[in-house]
This record gives C-alpha cells, sequence and structure tokens, in this order.
C-alpha cells in the first residue's frame, strides 16, 4: 500500500517535470513611500515601490499564484492595478480604486492574491488612483510555464525590460485634480529611460544620466517594452538595429520585423534585438519620443529621452564621460507623425490559429466616444464650470465617493445600483467619423452629458462637445 502510494507520488512528479514543473506561489511584498529624486535643478519628492523608480519587476510563469502584500507608508491612498492581466474569479484584486476597491490608505496594507492563467508575455503592474501610475509601476514578466524553449522564437541570450516614463515635477495627486476641472497646462519636464532621462536633458551644466544597455556582439536580445507614460504614444528606435517583434500585452504575434516602435501608453511590445550592427565595438543611442497629435498652428515641447546600446562593455560610468560625438544616432518619425504608428499596429496579426467567433449577432451596438465639457452645477464655489469629461454614447462617469462598485455590487447596495445608468444602445446624435489623419468621431449636433453617481451632478450645455 504504501509502496503504491508513492509510485504514484513519483509517478505524478515525473508527469510534472515532463510539462515542466508545477505552478508556483511567487510572493513579493511592496511598501509604498515617498521620497526625494533630484533631476534638471530639482528635488522632487516621488511615491515609489520599494524605493525605486520604475518600481520592482514581477517574474512569475503562466500559471502561477501572486502574492503581493502592499505596505502603505505614503500620504495617498493608493491600488495596485495589475495591468492586462485577466483577472478570472480574482475580481477582488484587480486593483481599480473605487472599482474593485477602495485605496489602502497611508499606514494600511492590503494583500493581492491573483492566478495568472493563459497569458504569455510582458504585462505592467501600476497605481490606479490619482496620476501616481507616473511614478508606481514596474513590469510582470510572465514566461511559459514549461521553460523558456516553449517561446515561439528563437530563445534570446537576455531579456531586458525598458520601461518608457515622464519625468514630472508636479505632484502628481495635484496634477490629478488639475487635469479633472480641464487645466491640462502641466507637461512633464522629460521623458524617461528605465528611469533616465538622458543627455539631451541638462540644467545648469548639469547633464542627466543615459540608461546604458551593454550588449556583446552577435548575441540576441528580448526587450520588453512597456510605456508606462501617462498620455502619449512613443516611438522607440535604437540606432543601426532592427527589431522583430514577437508579442504584444502578453500575445505572442507573427513575427514582424521594423526598425521603428510604436508603442501607446498602457501597451507593450517585446521584441527581439541581434546585436549585429556594425562597428563590432560601437556605441548607439535608443531614443524614446513622445508622439503628439497637433493641429497646424499648435506647438509643443517635445518629450524625449535617449540612451546607450554599447557594444564595448566597458564601466558605464566611463563611457558617459566619454565623447559622445561617436555614438550613432537614430533618425526619428516626425513627433506629429501619426502614420508610423498606424502602420505599426496595422502589421501585428495573432500567432495563434484564429479563434472561433460567433457568426450569429442577436444584437448589435453602436459605441461612440469622444470628449466635451460639462458644466458643473451647484458645485462648490472654487470648482470651475467646465470640466472635460470623456463619453461613450453620451454617457460619461464620476467614480464613487464612498464605496467602490464591486463592493456595492456584493452587498447588493440597491440605492447605488439604481445610480447607475443604463447605457443606451446608440449615441443620442448622428456622429461623423472624419476620415482623415485624426479618424475621431464627433457629434453633429449635441447636447450635454449626464452621469451620476454619487456626489457631483453635471447637466448638459447647449454646445458641450468641442471638437478636440
Ligand atoms: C525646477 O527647476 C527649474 C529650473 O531648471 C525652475 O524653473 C522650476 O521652477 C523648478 N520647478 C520646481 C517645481 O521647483
Ligand atoms: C498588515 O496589517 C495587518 C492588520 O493591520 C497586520 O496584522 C499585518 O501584520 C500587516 N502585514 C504586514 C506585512 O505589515
Ligand atoms: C505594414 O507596414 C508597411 C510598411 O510601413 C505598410 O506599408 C503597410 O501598409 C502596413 N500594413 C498594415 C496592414 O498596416
Ligand atoms: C445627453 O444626456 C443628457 C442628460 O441625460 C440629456 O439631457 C441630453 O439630451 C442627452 N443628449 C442627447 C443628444 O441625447
Ligand atoms: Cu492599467
Amino acid at each position: 500500500m504504501v509502496v503504491g502510494v508513492v509510485f504514484f507520488l513519483l509517478a505524478v512528479l515525473l508527469a510534472a517535470a515532463v510539462t515542466g514543473g508545477s505552478a508556483a506561489l511567487v510572493e513579493h511584498t511592496f511598501v509604498v513611500s515617498q521620497m526625494k529624486l533630484n533631476h534638471m535643478c530639482n528635488d522632487t519628492l516621488v511615491t515609489v515601490v520599494n524605493g525605486q523608480l520604475p518600481g520592482p519587476a514581477l517574474e512569475v510563469r503562466e500559471g502561477d499564484s501572486v502574492v503581493v502584500h502592499v505596505i502603505n507608508k505614503s500620504p495617498h491612498g493608493v491600488t495596485i492595478h495589475w495591468h492586462g492581466v485577466k483577472q478570472q474569479l480574482n475580481c477582488w484584486a484587480d486593483g481599480a480604486g473605487m472599482i474593485t476597491q477602495c485605496p489602502i490608505q497611508p499606514s494600511k496594507n492590503f494583500t493581492y492574491r491573483f492566478n495568472v492563467n493563459g497569458q504569455e508575455g510582458t504585462l505592467w503592474w501600476h497605481a490606479h488612483v490619482a496620476c501616481l501610475r507616473a511614478t508606481i509601476h514596474g513590469a510582470l514578466i510572465i514566461r511559459p510555464r514549461s521553460g523558456l524553449d516553449s517561446y515561439p522564437f528563437p530563445v534570446p541570450d537576455k531579456e531586458i525590460p525598458i520601461i518608457i516614463g515622464e519625468w514630472r515635477e508636479t505632484d502628481l495627486v495635484e496634477l490629478d485634480r488639475r487635469f479633472g476641472r480641464s487645466n491640462y497646462a502641466d507637461l512633464p519636464r522629460s521623458s524617461m529611460i528605465n528611469g533616465k532621462l538622458g543627455d539631451l536633458n541638462k540644467c545648469s551644466g548639469v547633464t542627466e544620466e543615459n540608461y546604458v544597455l551593454n550588449m556583446e556582439h552577435g548575441r540576441t536580445y528580448l526587450l520588453r517594452i512597456v510605456n508606462a507614460a501617462l498620455h502619449p504614444q512613443y516611438y522607440f528606435k535604437i540606432a543601426g538595429h532592427t527589431f522583430t517583434v514577437v508579442a504584444t500585452d502578453a500575445n505572442y504575434v507573427k513575427p514582424y520585423t521594423t526598425d521603428t516602435i510604436a508603442i501607446a501608453p498602457g501597451e507593450t511590445v517585446d521584441a527581439l534585438v541581434v546585436a549585429d550592427a556594425a562597428p563590432p565595438g560601437g556605441r548607439f543611442y535608443m531614443v524614446a519620443l513622445g508622439i503628439i497629435s497637433l493641429g497646424p498652428s499648435q506647438t509643443r515641447p517635445v518629450f524625449i529621452s535617449r540612451g546607450v546600446v554599447s557594444y564595448t562593455a566597458n564601466d558605464p560610468s566611463k563611457e558617459i564621460s566619454d565623447d559622445t560625438d561617436s555614438i550613432m544616432v537614430p533618425e526619428m518619425p516626425d513627433f506629429r507623425e501619426e502614420t508610423t504608428s498606424f502602420y505599426f499596429h496595422g502589421n501585428l496579426t495573432s500567432l495563434r490559429r484564429p479563434q472561433p467567433v460567433p457568426a450569429d449577432v442577436d444584437v448589435r451596438l453602436l459605441i461612440a466616444v469622444d470628449t466635451g465639457n460639462l458644466c458643473r452645477q451647484g458645485s462648490v464655489p472654487s470648482a470651475p464650470s467646465y470640466c472635460m469629461v470623456t463619453r461613450m454614447n453620451n454617457i460619461s462617469f464620476q467614480l464613487p465617493a464612498a464605496t467602490s462598485l464591486l463592493q456595492a455590487h456584493y452587498n447588493e447596495d440597491i440605492a447605488m445600483i439604481n445610480a447607475l445608468e443604463d447605457f443606451p444602445s446608440r449615441p443620442p446624435a448622428r456622429m461623423v467619423f472624419d476620415q482623415g489623419h485624426t479618424s475621431k468621431a464627433t457629434y453633429v449636433s449635441v447636447e450635454g452629458a449626464v452621469q451620476r453617481h454619487s456626489g457631483d451632478r453635471f447637466s448638459g450645455t447647449a454646445d458641450d462637445a468641442q471638437l478636440l
């Protein structure tokens, strides 16, 4: 009998070995706190995880269970959203502030528990309260359960997370309040690559540090690129190199070769790079350039950060003081140009066989998304009369103030559930779909939008949908 059990266990263990092992429990502690960072002649107080910007990368295998203890030592309420994780049966762990949970209050803690099933590639995590995600973020790397040999591409020699971010000197909670009042005047001071502003940024004769990636000639690298910026898309290039895109947002794609990556905020792109550029001992700038949609008469500063790919494997601190003229510079698309991004995304197709989709349609929904201004009624005197909101079919949204939506649903809070309006199946007015380069939908004739949850109410105004 005992022998039988032992054999059974051995069989289970062997089966596990053949399939690459069983799911593991990956446990981390995230301490959220504030620290001062000095860039561009200013000390700025930033809220970060574990004293790092970007925060720590979580590395898991498909099928693993993840446990993250968040200890909030900052003065702000925070949640952590596991961006892109499907969260099947883990909805309490999704971390969307006031949707799935109330923010973790200062000096409190909260433990996230979720499973990462059926997804491989790169995702990321970020704060989901106010604009804190600008500094509270990091990569979430999901490798195949049965080992790297099951990558649908040649196994790289090394994997490198590349986090594109923005350096802002404005307090991020205050920034969120200003955005809520349609004040978009606060711009980032610079972009960042892996927390470095790069040598295009100088202040009082001090040049900001570059992110340096040492490569060995002939080796293959898998870059796991995340756009953690608040707003813009980015173009990303490395002089003298091409990328083979193999995945986006934790979905494998048919390998696509390009010299320019376009990446939207929140998006991830996994791309192979072979260190095969001549000269073999050379150095090459990598550039992240923010894309801005601008009218012909508008101007805006350019947001750009550059790092250095170096084949020299010297002491990186020595390289920065080196003569930078010898570093090869990539030719970037214009920062107002959107076609490159359009084609980049058009060339991404799934590697998997087409999934069966339902062929018979029971209900057709027409969904129009736009932004417009709403008139705030009877609200605080200091509040401005307009604030910009995004709308779907004339319905906007305001976060509840006291109870999260999931909690209200779970507790059958009827009053709160009744406050949610039914989403209309069509927009209230005819829409024009501009086929020009902006392809934005706009109302032809417009009335106001209202949505209530709790707290402030909105009422419509006559000409509130401005074309952006
Ligand atoms: C940061 O430094 C610049 C000078 O480089 C200054 O003009 C600006 O006001 C400073 N910003 C803050 C928030 O201190
Ligand atoms: C989190 O808070 C609970 C209750 O306040 C406490 O028992 C626990 O030790 C805390 N955990 C950590 C990791 O600080
Ligand atoms: C793919 O990229 C090429 C080159 O930029 C472009 O000409 C083509 O139209 C793109 N394909 C799609 C479907 O967007
Ligand atoms: C949009 O919603 C508001 C508030 O419910 C309503 O007064 C207005 O008529 C709606 N607009 C249109 C075009 O239906
Ligand atoms: Cu997200």
